[in-house]
């Protein structure tokens, strides 16, 4: 495929120093030819940045604060994500945007705030299972995609695109390979449309929500599925081996 594909896992509000421990031990001289990127939750960044190092695994937020600096109690900016080592941030994630009030508008401000500061961002779209009986999927990406990207100068590798249906999240039911390709097409021409034909071509889509090692092959098949974003089966450093290797 002319677009690398890449991996990433994410934690989310999971794991100990014995995860960290057995996850980095599995990656220790490990160079893939795929990107491959781990999301723990915060406090454990730095930890693996460095023992990551001898690897080419790279490290990710799972979120990052709209706001710079000042008093924003519990909230961490672009900048110092960026000076501990991670490459990419996660940024509107289903979760994130149903449980914490993030909207297009707030994702809008954290992928600006992110580029600023030379973070990847992947930013996360995807309808709910109400959005998707009522027909209304295409209607929904669109208005994430054009209002998370609004204003944005976007040269097709500096940000990602992650499309989670939210109603595949953590189910065990993914998205059919040929239902995420199907979307993700979709996805693609609406980029071409609002950044033109190069940055489309150039960006990379990954398609999250119950991938594992039985599915992660068909799904990276697909023409348009340029990667895969890993929850639960992350968390099983073998698993997530697997998955990596698919890729390779
Ligand atoms: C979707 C995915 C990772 P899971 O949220 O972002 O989680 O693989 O557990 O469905």
């Amino acid at each position: 495929k002319a677009r690398n594909p890449i991996i990433i896992a994410n934690w989310k509000l999971n794991g100990d120093i014995d995860l960290l421990c057995k996850s980095v031990a599995s990656f220790i001289r490990k160079y893939f030819k795929a990107d491959v990127v781990v999301c723990p939750p915060y406090i454990y960044l730095r930890e693996m940045l460095s023992f990551l190092q001898y690897s080419s695994v790279a490290i990710g937020s799972q979120n990052v604060s709209k706001f710079e600096s000042g008093a924003y109690t519990g909230e961490t900016s672009a900048q110092m994500l960026k000076e501990a080592g991670c490459k990419y941030c996660l940024i509107g994630h289903s979760e994130r945007r149903s449980m914490f009030r993030e909207n297009n508008q707030s994702c809008n401000i954290k992928v600006k705030s992110a580029l600023d500061s030379e973070l990847k961002p992947v930013l996360c779209i995807g309808e709910n299972a109400e959005e998707r009986d009522a027909g209304v999927t295409r209607d929904v990406l669109f208005r994430q995609l054009s209002e998370g990207l609004e204003g944005i100068e976007f040269n097709g590798d500096d940000i990602l695109v992650a499309y989670e249906p939210v109603w595949a999240i953590g189910t065990g039911n993914a998205a059919s390979a040929d239902n995420a390709e199907e979307v993700h097409c979709f996805i693609r021409k609406e980029i071409k449309a609002l950044f033109g034909r190069d940055v489309a071509e150039k960006v990379r889509i990954l398609y999250g929500g119950s991938v594992n090692k039985t599915n992660a092959a068909l799904l990276l098949e697909q023409k348009n599925i340029d990667g895969l974003l890993v929850g639960g089966a992350s968390l099983d450093p073998s698993h997530f081996m697997e998955i990596c290797q698919v890729a390779d």
